[in-house]
């Protein structure tokens, strides 16, 4: 298949593309590098050494004879040039992760809150209509969060996307039907993906559109089995306090011998997924598209939940690492249980990787190699939700969080 991977230099993006250039498909990178460019604004850099996007798929290119295509385009910004790359290129799949995926640059101040709605709403929509407009029948496989569920306990099970509920008629008679699941978005960010599931539900019910959403949980590793191959092939590795992600940052934390940054009391429960089962349920989705005229096909992109102090617990007993419990800077819940159905991806194939010692001392190995590159003054969470929160934590001169005042 010729497939675009919108978002291809990111973190997911880049070992996606790898394996289904591996698998023999025609890939085609649309980035506009704005990652990139968040790194400098935010004076950061990824833990592990990435070259330029032209010189990754010309490694790729020597280790393998396979041609990566890149293209500089700005899905948001640039609708004519998307639609022009649609028109000439006819892909037959999209996989599209080209969105602003930090919730806590999201939340840093009303520019980036404007910015990351203006980004990914944009950016998703511009897509759906280029597409219409093009007739081009692509299936479009999306990036989406666990986190638009929201994490509230209920006792539960969060099913795949659509919620079955019994609506009372004027009659009194009891009509079955299936609904989006009620979208609790913690963040803009998350609030972004909410806002592309009326999208999606609105151009496959109107245009007929073949959508997967896929509804991923945190993602954590870094090395995929094509990323392995060659030093210049590496993944970028994000630490920093705005788009280093939980797992990751404990365990670079570790590494370094920065006590491990627990928010609160550590009682959030999320959903995981290791990088190389995230590509392997992008190639699974893609072999099972959805038929025009169907429903958004959702999928829960996750293969098992923890609770953020059980993974401060874990990596300290593995790294005798000392963990700092800190005042939560976003606005979430304390504690909350999560208990999520993952069938689609089991059924057809999905064999999970979970949480093994090995894995994990794989990460601390690969942060102690690049410890060298970590500015430890960019490793505390600085972005609170509200002005108030902002206002309750004190902060050291490099901006750790040190307690709570009232
Ligand atoms: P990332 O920031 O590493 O990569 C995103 C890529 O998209 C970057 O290369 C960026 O330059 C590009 N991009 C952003 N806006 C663009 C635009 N307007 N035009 C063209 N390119 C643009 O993020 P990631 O961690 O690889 O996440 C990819 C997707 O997966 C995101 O949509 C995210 O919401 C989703 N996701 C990520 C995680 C995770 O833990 N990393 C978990 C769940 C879902
Ligand atoms: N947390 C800590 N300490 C830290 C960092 C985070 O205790 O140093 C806590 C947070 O307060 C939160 C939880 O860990 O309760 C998860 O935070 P995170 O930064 O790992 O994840 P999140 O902000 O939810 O975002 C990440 C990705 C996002 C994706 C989402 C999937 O950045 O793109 O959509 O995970 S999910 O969480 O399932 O919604």
């Amino acid at each position: 298949m010729k497939i675009a991977v919108l978002g291809g230099d990111g973190f997911c993006g880049w070992p996606t593309a790898l394996h289904l250039s591996d698998q023999g498909h025609d890939v085609h990178i649309l980035d506009n590098l704005s990652r990139r460019w968040i790194d400098t604004e935010l004076g950061v850099q990824s833990l592990t050494p990435m070259d330029s996007i032209q010189e990754r798929t010309r490694i790729w290119h020597k280790e393998t004879g396979r041609r990566i295509h890149f293209h500089l385009i700005d899905l948001a910004k640039d609708y004519e040039i998307v639609k022009r790359w649609m028109a000439e290129h006819r892909p037959d799949a999209i996989v599209h992760f080209a969105e602003q995926r930090a919730a806590p640059y999201s939340m840093k101040s009303d520019r980036h809150k404007v910015y990351t709605v203006n980004n990914n709403v944009s950016a998703t929509h511009n897509l759906l209509a280029a597409l219409v407009e093009t007739g081009i029948d692509a299936h479009l496989v999306h990036l989406g969060t666990m986190g638009v569920y929201g994490y509230s306990t209920i006792g539960a099970a969060i099913p795949e996307g659509y919620l079955p509920v019994g609506i009372e008629t004027l009659s009194g008679e009891v009509k079955e039907q299936e609904i989006l699941y009620p979208t609790r978005p913690g963040s803009v960010y998350h609030m972004t993906k909410s806002l592309d599931q009326i999208l999606f539900q609105f151009y496959a019910q109107n245009d007929g559109l073949r959508i997967t959403d896929l509804h991923q949980g945190i993602v954590w590793g870094t090395h995929t089995e094509q990323t392995r191959r060659h030093d210049q092939l590496v993944n970028r590795f994000d630490y920093d306090g705005d788009y280093g992600t939980v797992l990751n940052r404990f365990l670079i934390q570790a590494a370094i011998g920065y006590p491990l940054t627990v928010h609160g009391t550590g009682g959030q429960t999320r959903a995981f997924i290791h990088i190389q089962d995230s590509v392997r349920c992008i190639e699974l989705a893609l072999g099972d598209p959805p038929k025009a005229g169907e429903r958004v096909r959702i999928f829960n992109q996750m293969t098992e939940t923890h609770r953020v102090r059980d993974l401060a617990e874990l990596v300290a007993k593995l790294t005798g690492a000392q963990i700092a419990w800190l005042p939560n800077p976003r606005k979430e819940a304390p504690e909350n249980d999560l208990i999520v159905r993952n069938d689609g991806f089991l059924t057809r194939g999905l064999e999970p990787i979970t949480l093994a010692e090995g894995l994990l001392s794989e990460v601390v190995d690969v942060a102690k190699k690049f410890a060298y590159r970590v500015d430890r003054s960019r490793v505390a969470a600085v972005s609170a939700w509200t002005k108030d929160i902002a206002g309750r934590i004190e902060r050291d001169p490099e901006g750790r969080a040190l307690k709570s005042v009232s």
